[in-house]
């Protein structure tokens, strides 16, 4: 843990929304009174009919139940769109920066406003209604913020899915919420590469359970010509011919807004369902506080909307404040490593969001695609994601921010909705690698493995006592997977997954993950997924994946196989295995090393230790620990053998 500690900036906290004594207050008023905190916060947004009842939560099992704003009535759509229309109509929502650096466009609010509406009246002339699903697999074009907000407009469900998933991932995420449309492109295109969306949703429509679905819009990217069936029309086709009036739907404060599948320690990716109220008045304030948002800023959060962060901070908290956000369509180092300071520049970016293995990447790339650019629009950068080394932070902070824009390290999860531990930047003082204090209404604590919460300077398992209002309500189709997933571990509080230091200060440090899931470049991927994968493979008896350190992915992917009986370890086949993953599951996928193994360490009740795994593939020999409970002790011996003739 570094404690070297950055103070918040004297002339960033005199025009800061909060100040330190702000953060204080509010806080302590938080947790010591959330029904009248909430009350008063939850008014930040135009609500059709005002919630009286605010805060209904408890995590134990027997009384289970978690609502927000529960009488409320609201439409999510009208909250990023028609209530700016009188004072922002003409101010510019979106700022979409293509691939390509010569393509940008500005969208007003106006604007989309008509192009929302328009989208969400062809989905009705499909038959969409509220509660259905709606997939959405685009790549980061407006349309793909035009269709999310079509669906919140008129109370439909959507699921977006990342277009770096593989036909089989779509299928499946289709099939699990029995989606009625897909909106999809004929091609995407990042870092000059194409990305075969329409393809994709072919092949995927040609999966068991996926014949929910009744139409699939296309929207011309590229112009690449595409197979055009029965089913799929071509969005701008359907959309045009629309009016450009759609009355918002009005919609229950818990009614769902969307699925988004994540991955977890065992079994399929996960449907996290996330409801209407709560979601965005979380999802606005976040935004407004933790970025320090002002009206004249222009924000850019580089994530997807494939993933939450793009749903959070990429569209539902910027256009509900009204804000000006930026969409990028392509990669860091495309066409060079210089692409996000040029494109700071070009849009008079203030505030920045990228992630660690972008910092890192970039980094190795050295300073001087940084310091060609001005950047002095930059006021304040930020990260989220995975857990931040101090020298990537220190490096975004002296490069990156000249010394002079403090960073806000933002933890928080698809689970949480937003952000809730996090340095507010007028009021906290950052240490590098430390996500720092709870946001307003966040009850971090931590616990040993038997559940004993530990007091002081400590290190355990971190878990959230109390709800938030952003907090995912459910798994789609599967309550007792909900349960049994975050509230079974440590009954009554919610557990994140994560492993967490606290220091002195009471400073939160997030240290990685503590279950089967893999953080890839920022991006959750589950053991068992990419296991199950690989045994799909004919020439595959067992796998077992593991994390092993990645210099610019934090994580790496390491697998161990077990091949059928007679099959040849043979380069050609690790290629091969190399691609089957990918194409289960999608690049982000892409096992980094395979290791043959004649055998897998497991206890004697059959389980593999995946901590000497872990240990194997990070050439930690010596620290592999007890290994006398295993049913064959010789196995790690020829796994360590075989491990020790590579570099
Ligand atoms: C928002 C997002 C969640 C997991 C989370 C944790 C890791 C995210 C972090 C961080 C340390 C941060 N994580 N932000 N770890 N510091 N600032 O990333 O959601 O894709 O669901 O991942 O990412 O391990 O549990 P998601």
């Amino acid at each position: 843990m570094s404690q070297k500690i950055y103070k918040v900036p004297e002339d960033f906290a005199a025009l800061a929304h909060l100040r330190n004594a702000d953060y204080q207050r509010l806080y302590q008023e938080s947790v010591r009174d959330p029904q009248g905190f909430w009350a008063r916060m939850g008014r930040r947004i135009d609500w059709i009919q005002p919630y009286n009842k605010v805060k209904d939560t408890s995590f134990d099992e027997r009384d289970f139940r978690i609502r927000w704003f529960y009488d409320g009535k609201l439409n999510v759509a009208a909250n990023c769109l028609d209530r700016h229309l009188t004072k922002r109509g003409d101010k510019t929502a979106i700022i979409w920066e293509g691939d390509d650096p010569k393509l940008s466009e500005r969208i007003t609010y106006r604007e989309l406003h008509e192009r929302v509406c328009q989208c969400a009246n062809a989905l009705k002339s499909l038959g969409v209604k509220k509660g259905d699903r709606v997939t959405i697999y685009l790549p980061m074009i407006p349309e793909a913020a035009v269709a999310m907000l079509a669906c919140a407009r008129i109370g439909a469900i959507h699921s977006v899915v990342f277009g770096g998933f593989s036909a089989d991932s779509l299928a499946g995420r289709i099939a699990d919420c029995g989606s009625s449309v897909i909106i999809t492109a004929d091609e995407g295109i990042r870092g000059g590469k194409r990305i075969a969306l329409k393809s994709n949703v072919d092949i995927a429509l040609t999966a068991p359970g996926t014949d929910c679905v009744k139409h699939v819009l296309v929207v011309k990217r590229t112009g690449i010509r595409v197979p055009m069936y029965a089913r799929d029309q071509w969005f701008d086709e359907v959309a045009s011919t629309q009016s450009k009036d759609c009355p918002p739907e009005t919609i229950d404060a818990e009614d769902p807004l969307f699925i988004l599948y994540t991955s977890g320690s065992t079994g399929r990716p996960k449907g996290v369902l996330h409801t209407s109220g709560g979601y965005l008045v979380y999802a606005s304030l976040t935004h407004e506080l933790v970025f320090d948002v002002r009206e004249d800023d222009v924000f850019w959060c580089t994530a997807d909307v494939g993933w939450v962060t793009g749903h959070s901070y990429v569209v539902y908290g910027p256009l509900a404040n009204g804000a000006t956000t930026v969409m990028f369509e392509g990669v860091p180092n495309y066409p060079d490593a210089g692409r996000f300071w040029q494109s700071v520049d070009k849009h008079k970016v203030t505030i920045f969001y990228t992630a660690p293995t972008a910092i890192r990447a970039l980094m190795r790339e050295g300073e001087e695609p940084v310091k060609h650019w001005s950047r002095k629009s930059i006021r304040l950068l930020g990260s989220v994601g995975e857990p931040i080394n101090p020298e990537a932070w220190e490096w975004y902070h002296r490069v990156v921010g000249d010394s002079r824009c403090p960073i806000v390290d933002t933890w928080w999860q698809t689970e949480t909705g937003g952000i809730l531990i996090s340095p507010l930047p007028g009021a906290i003082d950052q240490k590098p690698g430390s996500a720092t204090l709870p946001f307003f209404g966040v009850k971090p604590a931590i616990v040993d493995n038997e559940g004993q919460t530990l007091e002081g300077a400590t290190e355990g398992n971190l878990i959230l006592s109390d709800s938030w209002p952003g907090q995912m309500r459910t798994v789609f189709g599967d309550h007792a997977r909900f349960i049994e997933t975050y509230f079974k571990t440590f009954p009554g509080r919610y557990f994140t997954g994560d492993g967490a230091k606290r220091d002195e200060d009471g400073y939160y440090w997030i240290t990685g993950r503590v279950d089967d899931v893999l953080n890839v470049a920022g991006h959750r991927l589950g053991t068992a997924e990419i296991e199950s994968a690989l045994v799909s493979h004919s020439k595959v008896a067992e796998a077992a994946a593991v994390g092993c350190p990645h210099d610019i992915k934090g994580t790496g992917i390491y697998v161990y196989v077990t091949l059928i009986a007679g099959e040849q370890p043979t380069e050609a086949l690790r290629a091969e295995l190399r691609d089957w993953v990918r194409k289960e599951i999608g690049p982000i996928a892409t096992p980094d090393f395979i290791q043959w193994a004649p055998g897998l360490p497991k206890t004697r009740s059959g389980k593999i230790m995946r901590r000497i795994l872990r240990k194997i593939a990070a050439n930690e020999h010596d620290q592999l620990g007890d290994i006398s409970t295993l049913a064959d002790p010789a196995v790690v011996e020829s796994l360590v053998r075989e491990r020790m003739n590579r570099p």
